[in-house]
């Protein structure tokens, strides 16, 4: 297969990289693109150096098995469109056409039939909805969910390369705030994007919004307060449940939860330590509330789980190879 990735220098491209590498994606030629800065680079892949290119509109009229994308939104918004107009399929990582009615919002374990025989653009989900929707579709599909109150618990990897600087800086004691509103190091800020006119924020309406069009319910009431942590890589939610119908004993939601292969249930109490590098969502202190709630807590590798594995487990599935 011919693989393009565009933004292969952030946090999320070199995890694609990597993450191809790891899977033994069959590629005989992969393609890199960045911005101009980033064009006197080479990354590795499968022990050669591969030239970063700059990318330009030529670079997606090319004919690629698939193009993966990140990069911020209104770069994806400038060349996704001409890189499918070429008959490429994009599978986009940025929020640019997440909640276009005619583009799929995909995780491939809950509605990959959506991209069966597909060509165009497929969006991949934000980092925090992946974790959570892996942890509960299969909860969903046997009991229904009416309600999902969530707090999550972002690392900084998950605002690009430039954040994990600044709260690493920070701990070396240079106080300089480029990226995040506040100090991050020694410090949590609940804030991630914008805030919109009802107090809500960008990221909180991505949890809500996405959700919804991935288990395909938009009868689903999300109560979303999303923070951002000191924590390098992984990202931890603490998440509250109603069932439609009830559940009763608990072990009921672990066994539903476990038939996701990608979802492990442990007694263990996880953080973003024991979740970072691997491709699971860890659930713990899963407690019952009553017969229609319960609790717990769940972390997964937001660049891994929730971007780049996510993203070429949609290839994979498109072409057989899972
Ligand atoms: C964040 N979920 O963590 C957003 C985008 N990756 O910053």
């Amino acid at each position: 297969m011919k693989i393009g990735i565009v933004g292969a220098t952030g946090e999320v491209g070199r995890m694609m990289i990597k993450v191809l590498e790891e899977y033994k994606i069959p590629i005989d030629t992969l393609k890199l693109f960045a911005s101009k800065k980033s064009t006197k680079r080479t990354l590795t892949f499968k022990g050669k150096e591969v030239q970063v290119e700059e990318l330009t509109e030529d670079s997606v009229k090319e004919k690629y098995d698939f193009l993966l994308f990140s990069v911020a939104a209104q770069i994806s918004k400038i060349f996704a469109p001409i890189a499918a107009k070429s008959g490429n399929v994009v599978i986009d990582n940025s929020s640019a056409f997440r909640m276009d009615k005619d583009i799929p919002l995909v995780v491939p374990q809950i509605n990959g039939n959506l991209v069966k025989n597909y060509k165009g653009i497929i969006a991949n989900p934000n980092c925090s909805t992946i974790q959570m929707v892996l942890s509960l579709y299969k909860v969903h599909e046997k009991f229904g969910i009416e309600e999902i109150f969530i707090s999550t618990y972002q690392a900084v990897s998950g605002a690009g390369h430039k954040a994990v600087i600044e709260l690493q800086n920070q701990l070396d004691g240079n106080n300089e705030t480029k990226v995040f509103p506040k100090q991050i190091a020694h410090n949590v800020i609940p804030l991630i994007g914008d805030l919109k006119n009802d107090n809500f924020s960008e990221e909180e309406y991505k949890i809500i919004n996405e959700t919804k069009k991935i288990l395909n319910d938009v009868t689903i009431k999300i109560y979303p307060t999303a923070v951002r942590v000191p924590v390098f890589y992984g990202h931890s939610e603490a998440i509250v449940v109603k069932t439609s119908r009830p559940f009763i004993d608990i072990s009921k939601i672990k066994k539903a939860m476990e038939e996701s292969q990608d979802v492990i249930v442990t007694e263990d109490i996880l953080t973003p330590i024991d979740a970072a590098g691997t491709d699971f969502v860890f659930v713990s202190r899963l407690r019952k509330i009553d017969n229609n709630r319960f609790s717990f807590w769940n972390v997964a590798d937001n660049i891994r789980v929730g971007a780049a594995t996510n993203a070429v487990k949609i290839l994979m599935y498109m072409v057989g190879l899972s």
